[in-house]
């Protein structure tokens, strides 16, 4: 089956395996490629090189039976291969936004991350796109943190409400979970566009909306 395209889908037939593809992406050094290593081969390297222009790994994952294949692509965060990984974010479904709990810098360049990714990718409502945002390296001690959880969320508050999980692809606490969170985001994004106003009342004298406002991402992200 081909990758389906976010802003195709509402062309979207039912399947039993649904293709989906995620991109992660995020500052150097934050830990996608580990991320994406330790899901799909259940394996940390504690000295992986920076990656450059894109990796890309698939993985089966079962959500509320049915059977998701992940199409994984790892970016290269570093600044110096931005034109080697931003041809391959079109056509993704999901978005992972990574920052490292312990990195503040890499936490202030979600919003650049964010923008790049709705520019390259040619996402028209950026609000409603399933993104995860993805707090890495909570391993680390208390005194090596930067980033809180409360401030991470308000700033999921503050950019279309994606859900938000802190994992760990070191001791790969939430790892599974944030993969997961992402496929459910994305299939309760898409139920709301295959059926806009199921549960809604409709004024029939009022013509649709063209835009569906950001609420329509109401998946409760917060996996603590
Ligand atoms: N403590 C800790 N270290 C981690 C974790 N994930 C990755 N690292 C370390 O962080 C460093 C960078 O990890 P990578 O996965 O290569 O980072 P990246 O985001 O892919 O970097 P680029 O490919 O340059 O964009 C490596 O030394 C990893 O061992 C984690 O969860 N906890
Ligand atoms: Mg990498």
């Amino acid at each position: 089956m081909a990758a389906p395209n976010f802003q195709g889908r509402h062309m979207r037939q039912p399947s039993k395996n649904t293709l989906l593809k995620v991109v992660i992406l995020g500052d150097g050094g934050v830990g996608k490629s580990c991320l994406m290593n330790r899901f799909v081969s259940n394996h940390f390297d504690e000295h992986s090189f920076h990656t450059i222009g894109v990796e890309f790994l698939n993985k089966d994952i079962e959500i509320n039976g049915e059977v998701y294949t992940l199409q994984i692509w790892d970016t290269a965060g570093q600044e110096r291969f931005k034109s080697l990984r931003t041809p391959f974010y079109r056509g993704s479904d999901i978005c992972l936004l990574t920052y490292a709990v312990d990195d503040r810098t890499s936490f202030r360049n979600l919003a650049l991350w964010r923008n790049e990714f709705l520019y390259y990718a040619d996402v028209k409502e950026g609000m409603t796109f399933p993104f995860l945002v993805v707090g890495n390296k909570v391993d680390v001690s208390s005194e090596q943190r930067e980033v809180s959880c409360e401030e991470a969320r308000a700033w999921c508050m503050e950019n279309g409400n994606p859900p938000h999980v802190e994992t760990s692809a070191k001791d790969a606490t939430n790892v599974e979970q944030a993969f997961s969170l992402a496929v459910e985001s994305w299939a309760h994004l898409e139920a709301k566009l295959d059926r806009p106003y199921i549960g809604d009342t409709v004024d029939l004298r009022r013509q649709q909306p063209e835009q569906r406002s950001s609420c329509c991402l109401s998946v409760g992200g917060n996996t603590e």
